[in-house]
């Protein structure tokens, strides 16, 4: 999206202004265009590139997400942190390993269509992604992505998709979450306990959850079929970090890739493992979608602190 189209839609709103990656995060150049929220319910930093809410923090609360001090602010890349959007697969390609990890949409420039500001202090922003826009990648199926997000004291996504084709279009996605945390080792996940789930560090082997998750080693593991809440807890400080609440996101995805995997992953590095956990809602694996020729399909998803 182009700088000055950005600049027309953020000038009458008067709590977000525009910022670019090398400034903000002292990046390397050429880095991409962000926008930046300051409003009398939260602080927010948004990239167009993905459609990805980058930082939020609830005004006189704790930053809820986590951006890796690493991220990489560059065409082609995802950017590790924030709510990323997986799409229209999760995960690996089915059938081709040359394709992207979690598919194209997270590494893709959306539309900003519109931005307001309500008087309850509110800021709105509508985005929208259109395979037939996008040069860049070839892909069976023809889509658009409408994704709105709502930003006060908590964060309201919702996500529309409509299969602009002529046939039955599957479609697999997630917001990968990454929630910042102090204390890994009392850190805990309640909500899914008695699900199974696919642990994915073990070939997908099903197994059952036990207790509330717990982070002493690597975590990887898809729920379907699950139910609409969850929390995440930090038993040190006695607090809920947040409240998690989908509609139409029947799985939920949890990854912490602890000390080996995050010192090998180059914008996680050492002990970045410590900072954050993902719980990712979306459709995946069986739950994954098939939306009907020229038909929709939205979901919702709240992250309250
Ligand atoms: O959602 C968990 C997961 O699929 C893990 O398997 C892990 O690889 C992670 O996502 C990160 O994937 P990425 O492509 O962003 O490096």
């Amino acid at each position: 999206m182009k700088d000055s189209d950005l600049q027309a839609l953020t000038t009458d709103i008067n709590s977000i202004s525009l910022s670019n990656s090398t400034v903000l995060y002292k990046s390397t150049a050429p880095g991409l265009p962000l926008l930046v929220i300051d409003s009398p319910l939260c602080n927010a930093v948004l990239s167009p590139y993905g459609a990805q809410l980058l930082e939020f923090k609830p005004k006189d609360k704790a930053p809820l997400l986590w951006l890796s001090p690493k991220a990489v602010f560059e065409q082609g890349v995802p950017i590790r942190g924030g709510i990323p959007l997986c799409a229209p697969w999760f995960g690996p390609h089915p059938t081709d390993s040359q394709k992207p990890n979690h598919g194209f949409v997270r590494n893709n420039d959306w539309t900003v269509k519109s931005i307001e500001e309500f008087a309850n202090g509110e800021v709105k922003l509508d985005f929208l992604f259109d395979t037939q826009d996008t040069e860049a990648e070839t892909y069976d199926y023809c889509f658009q992505l409408k994704l709105s997000m709502t930003l006060g004291d908590s964060v309201k996504l919702a996500l529309t998709v409509v299969n602009l084709g002529g046939d039955e279009m599957p479609f697999s996605w997630a917001f990968h979450t990454y929630f910042a945390i102090n204390h890994l080792d009392a850190t805990r996940v309640t909500g899914l306990t008695r699900e199974e789930y696919l642990d994915q560090t073990d070939a997908l082997t099903p197994c059952i959850q036990a207790k509330d998750i717990t982070f002493t080693n690597e975590v990887d593991r898809v729920y379907q079929g699950i139910g609409e809440e969850q929390s995440i807890l930090c038993d040190r400080e006695g607090v809920t970090i947040a409240d998690v609440k989908g509609s139409c996101c029947p799985s939920a995805i949890v990854w912490n890739p602890y000390t080996e995997l995050a010192a090998k992953m180059k914008d996680i590095g050492p002990n970045g493992h410590l900072q954050f956990i993902c719980v990712e809602r979306g459709a995946v694996f069986n739950d994954s979608w098939r939306i009907k020729s020229m038909s929709s399909m939205t979901a919702e998803l709240q992250l309250q602190s």
